[in-house]
């Protein structure tokens, strides 16, 4: 219904506007009065204050989609690690500065209580991190793009390092309330589990199921300098039935709360890993559960506007982020066929113009399979159409190829070895349009690996998509000091037009203009000092070189052969104390999977190694060892603009692209990397003399493996190396346990290397010596960083999502 009359106060932006805003919130919306408001109550304030900046323009973007018929496209992901949301969407409306004034009027500091609000960390790393950049480049693009997901009651665990160990503590992230969700009770589905499916003639009917409710909760995504605002749409599970009503009345409350209890958890927590996913079936659940509701709401939503599937696919795109989303594929194909109807054949067809995949990994353990038996419990009547694909598929491909068993046996969707499983990401290859890699390496390896067969059978089919960072998140709300800089020459339009950093080249040559990014550096190296000395009370020394390594715990993105590069120092400087060595600060951040043992004994050995380290008079500044607990979207943002070496050290083949290698380079640090995912073509970028490249290339890896691989060899020919691994192994970091690392030492040595660590290892050590040469020359190091950020501009994920939204989803912009 449209309302003639209907009229609401426009909210304006000015510092007047705004302090009545915030006062007006605290009074009405938190109910505190200024004397008794702590820091959180001024913080959701001014959250509220600034969410109603956002409400118009959400409705006005909604209203013009609906009407322009836009063609949707919707981002299903396990994880969107979004962060803090706040300074993020004063920037994006362009009042930070009239905030941070009204705020000062009302006797609060902005930093403090932006400094409150807590990590929105519904994301394990990388894969999640690059959906929530995504979110914020369809919008800033204009693309109707919507997110859907899991509304994780507790995100990604709190790390916490006691003893030098990991110790995991649950995140409830909503105690204090959640200001940017709207709760949208009234958009409810019911998502079906187990049962039985029976024929009726030829319609299928799934019955016997159990259920639970998935109900909407809206967060609003704004587009920065645009009126463009998305929504992210995440799913909270209800039990159907409040409590058990009889049990109840039966003086049975806990029976009576326990069925409601167990239906809800399909919402409850985040799978904290990394990777390796343990086959559990609530996890499998929980894929559906976000699935199902997705899927319903889009088709509900397509169908306010037309009648009949003929324009589903001009309508709608759907974008699988990995495998975990893959049964919106049967899901579709379900809701077409059993609930309206359509032939087999229509539906296939739609589903194969809707759906697009990014593959995000090669590693063995990350390729989801699900056991058919499992499956058939669970979801049967999904199963029965994963069935019905494989033998159509295998049909057409025996067509095309003639009839060749072995072929059969490794392209079905079906992994006969063993326990028969569903293979995911080969359904989703056979149902997209289009399978895409996140680097040009990675998406050659991919065609090469894991589909080698498929991309015989559809080459059209693949392409690459190398990963973006937001410039609003990771320069312009990061790194003020240096973005002042970069707005002094260039003005501001960077923040929507990256590659307008190249306009940073007519100052190259400046050496005023380098001593200022010199100055910015050394600002941001303070603060995380500072940070440093606050939270951890460690002393570090801001005009120490500072090596960071911060993403993951996995063996693969070897911090290993960091620590032995730290170790074999350590050891060089007791040997020659009087060189004139360029002090270090070696900073390491991560969080390991809970059940990764390995890793986490890294972590110990990492914590180990500082002890020691830190507390020997004879090391001075001239070595630091911190390990930063609990990385996070918002530590990374204090972390990444002080970085003077970015650590990109994984086995050559394995990082399938990383985006910290760009938040780093982006914010004017130089990379130490191996030739790995966008490595190397950050390397193509700023060209060899701006980076650090070493270690054994693809082809070498490969090579090498083939050829029998002797670590051993390697360990006894080279002595510090071999100093370094029998001080691992003796106790020298750990007098109090002398066999605790036995098992790192095992690893490396004696049970094959796997991420070939020794092989890498001299010339990862010879290689951070020209680092220490190069950062002796401080104006030509920060000229070298220049280069750097003025090169960035193609990582940028307005750049990724440009390309995505042309060559796969063929969506156009909003016209506001
Ligand atoms: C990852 C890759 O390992 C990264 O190299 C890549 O940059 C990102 C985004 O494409 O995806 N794949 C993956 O499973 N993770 C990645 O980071 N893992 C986590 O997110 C924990």
């Amino acid at each position: 219904m449209k309302l003639k009359d209907f009229r609401y106060d426009h909210v304006g932006s000015d510092v007047e506007s705004l302090k009545l805003s915030i006062a007006n919130k605290l009074m009405y919306s938190v109910g505190k009065d200024t004397d008794a408001a702590t820091t959180e109550d001024w913080l959701k304030a001014a959250e509220l204050a600034v969410r109603d900046r956002l409400v118009e323009r959400w409705m006005k973007t909604t209203r013009a989609a609906y009407e322009q018929d836009s063609k949707r496209v919707y981002y299903l992901s396990m994880e969107f690690l979004i962060g803090r949301a706040f300074t993020n969407a004063m920037l994006a409306v362009g009042i930070y500065d009239e905030v941070r004034q009204a705020l000062a009027a009302l006797d609060i500091d902005i930093n403090e209580v932006a400094n409150h609000e807590p990590d929105a960390a519904l994301g394990n790393g990388g894969l999640g991190r690059l959906a929530a950049c995504f979110l914020d480049s369809m919008a800033t693009l204009g693309i109707a793009g919507m997110g859907y997901g899991i509304r994780y009651d507790y995100g990604m665990f709190k790390q916490q390092i006691i003893d030098g160990n990991q110790v995991e503590s649950p995140d409830y992230w909503l105690t204090g309330g959640n200001p940017w969700e709207f709760p949208r009770p009234e958009v409810q589905y019911r998502v079906r589990f187990g049962g039985h499916i029976e024929k009726d003639g030829h319609k299928v009917r799934w019955i016997d199921t159990q259920e639970v409710l998935a109900m909407a909760y809206d967060t609003i995504i704004p587009g920065y300098a645009t009126e463009t605002t998305n929504t992210l749409r995440l799913w909270s599970a209800k039990a159907t039935a409040e409590i058990n009503l009889s049990a109840f009345n039966q003086g049975n409350y806990f029976g009576a709360v326990e069925d409601k209890n167990h239906s809800e958890n399909v919402s409850r927590v985040l799978y904290p890993d990394d990777s390796t996913l343990s086959g559990r079936e609530l996890r499998l659940r929980q894929e559906y559960f976000f699935v199902s509701a997705s899927l319903q709401d889009l088709v509900h939503r397509y169908l306010s506007k037309h009648s009949g599937f003929d324009k589903l696919a001009d309508s709608v795109a759907i974008h699988l982020n990995d495998t975990h989303p893959v049964l919106a594929i049967p899901e579709l194909l379900r809701i077409l066929m059993d609930d309206y109807d359509l032939e087999w054949k229509k539906a296939w067809g739609l589903a194969q113009k809707i759906f697009s995949y990014t593959n995000h990994t090669l590693m063995h353990e990350a390729l989801e399979t699900w056991p058919i038996d499992m499956l058939g419990r669970v979801l049967p009547r999904h199963l029965q159409i994963i069935f019905v694909i494989n033998a159509e598929f295998l049909t057409s491909v025996t067509a095309q190829f003639g009839s060749d068993v072995e072929l059969m046996r490794r392209l079905s969707l079906i992994d006969e070895h063993g326990e028969r499983r569903v293979r995911m990401a080969y359904l989703a290859v056979v149902a997209s349009h289009k399978v895409n890699g996140v680097s040009k390496l990675h998406s050659e390896l991919m065609k090469e690996s894991i589909f080698a067969d498929f991309a015989k059978v559809f080459p059209e089919r693949f392409n690459n998509k190398t990963n973006g960072i937001t410039p609003r998140r990771w320069l312009s709300q990061a790194n003020p000091a240096l973005s002042a800089l970069i707005d002094e020459k260039i003005g501001p339009d960077w923040r929507s037009q990256l590659d307008h950093l190249h306009g940073l080249k007519s100052y190259a040559d400046d050496p005023a203009f380098i001593e200022a990014i010199r100055g910015a550096k050394r600002q941001n190296k303070q603060r995380l000092a500072a940070w440093i000395k606050t939270n951890m009370d460690i002393t570090v020394n801001p005009d120490s070189l500072f090596d960071v390594q911060v993403k993951r715990m996995h063996e693969y993105k070897r911090q290993l052969l960091n620590v032995l590069h730290v170790i074999t120092r350590y050891n060089r400087i007791l040997a020659n104390p009087d060189a004139n060595w360029v002090p270090r600060t070696v900073i390491f951040g991560g969080k390991a999977a809970s059940a990764y043992h390995m890793a986490k004994r890294i972590i110990k050995l990492i914590n180990d190694v500082a002890v020691k380290v830190n507390n020997d008079p004879r090391i001075g500044d001239k070595l630091k060892v911190v390990f930063i607990p609990n990385y996070s979207v918002s530590l990374a943002e204090i972390i990444m603009p002080a970085a003077d070496l970015s650590e990109q050290i994984s086995t050559a083949g394995t990082e399938a692209s990383g985006t910290g290698n760009m938040k780093f380079a982006l914010n004017g640090a130089l990379t130490i990397g191996t030739l790995d995912g966008a490595n190397i073509e950050i390397l193509e970028q700023v060209g060899k003399d701006n980076i650090f490249i070493f270690g054994n290339t693809t082809p070498q890896v490969q090579d090498i493996r083939t050829h029998g691989y002797q670590p051993r060899q390697i360990y006894e020919s080279n002595p510090e190396l071999k100093l370094a691994l029998d001080q691992i192994r003796d106790g020298f970091f750990s007098p109090d346990e002398h066999g605790r690392f036995q098992m790192i030492f095992d690893a490396l040595v004696n049970f094959g290397d796997h991420y070939l660590l020794l092989a890498d290892y001299a010339s990862y050590v010879e290689t951070q010596e020209a680092v220490d040469r190069a950062y002796r020359n401080q104006a030509d190091w920060h000229y070298k960083a220049l280069i750097n950020i003025m090169n960035m501009g193609i990582f940028s994920s307005d750049r990724t999502i440009g390309d995505y939204a042309r060559e796969i989803w063929h969506s156009n912009p909003v016209r506001l």
